[in-house]
């Protein structure tokens, strides 16, 4: 299927004639409000290895440098606001008949802070930190220690509750992500370069199930070509516009 790539009025009409819809995240999403991607020319791993800082086993050989690069993430995202996309998928959310949910890779908080109500963050949360033995969780909202805190239950270091490389995703976000994937007659997924697994197989599981799939990414990426829709603009761009046709549609 070659994707139609500019077609607004068709990935509208989609939209608007949708029962249910889901819509799939990534760094991308955020680039516009200041939030650096993790691949690409400025991305947030360039020159500094994954395995260092998003691994449990980079964690334990430097919890002060993960955390710290954690805090410094945490500190830059209560310095950006969402900008017009993810307000534009929270009108989508509160005008359209159809539920509207969004799974996100993004542990940012933008989508909530911009009025999305159901989000499944599937890769965790800046704004949570758990302990890293015992299951002791606590909002962390704008704590910048130096070190990890230690943990009031067990004195383990405590660390960001995110998932990272080789850490199962939370397994009721996940269930319920794959099952809304197979069930949504459309998927919008937004901003990310579709690599990293699991998520990156819930627009397959989406489109085996016979949905309509529309891509908004100024690149393309090992989906694009399985998009019924794809967008090679930026979030900010085309969710506004999409979203304002798709609700003049709706009956
Ligand atoms: C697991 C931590 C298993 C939080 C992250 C080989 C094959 C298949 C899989 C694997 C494999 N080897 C290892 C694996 C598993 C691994 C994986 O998928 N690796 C990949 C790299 C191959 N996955 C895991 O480890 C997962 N866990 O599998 O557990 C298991 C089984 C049993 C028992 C135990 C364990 C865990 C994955 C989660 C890892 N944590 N982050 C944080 O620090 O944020 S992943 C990290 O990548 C972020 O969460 C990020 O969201 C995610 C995906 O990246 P993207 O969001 O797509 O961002 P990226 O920069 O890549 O792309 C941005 C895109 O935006 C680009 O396409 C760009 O063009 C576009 N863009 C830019 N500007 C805009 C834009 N789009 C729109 N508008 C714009 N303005
Ligand atoms: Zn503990």
């Amino acid at each position: 299927m070659i994707p139609r790539i500019d077609d607004a009025e068709a990935a509208a009409r989609a939209l608007a004639r949708a029962e249910s819809i889901l819509v799939i995240t990534g760094a991308g999403m955020s680039a516009e409000s200041g939030i650096p991607t993790f691949r690409g020319p400025d991305g947030l791993w360039e020159g500094r290895s994954v395995e260092d800082v998003a691994t449990p086993e980079g964690f334990a050989r430097d919890p002060a440098g993960v955390w710290q690069w954690y805090s410094d993430r945490r500190r830059n995202c209560l310095q950006t606001e969402p900008h017009a996309g993810h307000v534009a998928l929270a009108r989508l959310e509160h005008g359209h008949r159809a539920p509207v949910t969004i799974a996100t890779q993004n542990i940012d908080g933008l989508h909530r802070r911009a009025g999305s109500g159901d989000v499944i963050e599937l890769h965790g949360s800046l704004f949570t930190t758990r302990c890293s033995k015992c299951s002791h969780q606590v909002p962390e909202d704008r704590a910048f220690y130096s070190e990890p805190p230690t943990c009031e239950y067990c004195g383990a270091p405590m660390r960001p509750g995110v998932v990272w490389f080789g850490e199962m995703l939370p397994a009721d976000r996940l269930l319920r992500a794959q099952a809304l994937s197979q069930e949504c007659d459309v998927v919008l997924v937004v901003g990310t370069s579709a690599v990293v697994q699991p998520v990156a197989s819930l627009p397959l599981y989406a489109r085996h199930s016979g949905a309509t799939l529309v891509e908004v990414n100024p690149q393309e990426t090992p989906l694009t070509p399985v998009c019924h829709f794809a967008f090679p603009h930026a979030a900010g761009e085309v969710l506004p516009q999409l979203v304002d046709r798709a609700l003049a549609m709706v009956e």
